[in-house]
């Protein structure tokens, strides 16, 4: 019995060892383990035997069963992952076949010019905030000092959602929400650039997107002068660039700043450019935001990142930038 059993393993392993796919070994599976078995057969014949030997003869048979049971199972993980294989290797799409060559790609260059100018405010110092781009008209207004009655905010070419009470939602007109939103959560000093995506009614033309890109900055802090805000932008304008390009302020007017200025920067032949706005924040601003304007003062400033890129690269039509020609974009 013994050494009969022992050739059946060893026929059943070899078998399962020998089978080359999965439908062979299951074929095999059923003669070594099946009903017609050579071991269904022994273990039938446990009965004719006395019951002294029937103990030992039937767990000489159960040993035989689990190794042959284990031999196939290990085969079978092994055919099942080497079919898996074959079949993942003929389903695989070779896109270099439908593109021709492959060609690296690299960044757009708006955001090519949005990540150099956070790298420029971040090595000042600065923090990068970021806001939502759909406001409500307290953050986008009011508590920018531009109540509903004021003039200000028709300048400001807005577009509403169709969302709560008439001219209550909005898409943002400008970055300076995020001044709003940083001053209510965060104590002075506070010392961040927020860029981002804004939105006006304003057609396209060679100067104006109506979907474009802003970068605001905030200071509050104690002691803070004009003198602060000047030198700040005459640094971010060296650093941005180059030692030869100078900056200006120019009185202006924002409801949100106090006093207000727009900021130019000079050009190779000789005149200036103007890139943004920015003053002193105004109390009525510090005060929305739970700040007391006595221990604190601040100043912000934004500009358009679109628009500086078109200077930056030279351009003649800042629409260049959203007509996604690959041609014109490869060339930055
Ligand atoms: C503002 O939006 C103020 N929030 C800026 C500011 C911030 C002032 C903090 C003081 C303190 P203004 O509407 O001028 O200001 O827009 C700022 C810049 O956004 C412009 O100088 C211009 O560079 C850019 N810009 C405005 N409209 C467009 C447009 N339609 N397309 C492209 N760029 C635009």
């Amino acid at each position: 019995m013994d050494s009969n059993l022992a050739a059946i393993v060893d026929e059943a392993l070899a078998a399962a060892d020998g089978a080359a796919n999965l439908g062979d070994l299951s074929a095999l599976s059923a003669r070594y383990l099946g009903k017609k078995s050579a071991l269904a057969a022994a273990k039938k014949a446990l009965g004719q035997l006395e019951p002294a030997e029937r103990k030992a003869a039937g767990q000489a048979i159960n040993e035989a069963r689990e190794r042959i049971e284990a031999a196939f199972a290990a085969r079978k993980t092994l055919l099942a992952s080497a079919e898996r294989a074959v079949q993942l290797e003929g389903e695989r799409l070779d896109l270099t076949e439908i593109y021709g060559e492959v060609r690296r790609g690299h960044y757009h260059l708006v955001t090519q010019a949005r990540d150099r100018l956070e790298d420029v405010f971040v090595g000042m110092g600065f923090r990068v905030a970021e806001g939502p781009e759909v406001e409500t008209a307290w953050y986008n207004f009011e508590a920018l000092n531009i109540p509903d009655w004021h003039p200000a905010r028709g300048s400001f070419d807005t577009i509403f959602v169709n969302l709560g009470e008439p001219e209550e939602v909005m898409l943002r007109s400008h970055t300076s929400p995020v001044q709003i939103r940083t001053m209510e959560n965060e104590e002075p000093p506070i010392y961040i650039v927020a860029p981002g995506r804004t939105f006006r009614t304003d057609a396209a033309d060679a100067t104006h997107l109506p979907a474009f890109n802003q970068i605001e900055g905030l200071v509050v802090d104690r002691g803070i002068t004009m003198g602060d805000l000047a030198g700040t932008i005459d640094e971010f304008v060296h650093a941005f660039f180059g030692g030869d390009v100078q900056s200006r302020l120019r009185p202006s007017y924002f409801p949100f700043t106090e006093p207000s200025a727009e900021f130019d920067i000079s050009r190779a032949d000789g005149s200036w450019l103007e890139l943004g706005g920015c003053g002193m924040v105004h109390p009525n601003v510090l005060r929305n935001c739970g700040i007391d304007p006595d221990v604190w003062q601040g100043f912000a400033f934004g500009f358009g990142i679109d628009r500086l890129a078109v200077m930056r690269y030279e351009l003649d039509d800042i629409r260049e930038l959203v007509n996604n020609d690959v041609r014109f974009l490869e060339q930055f």
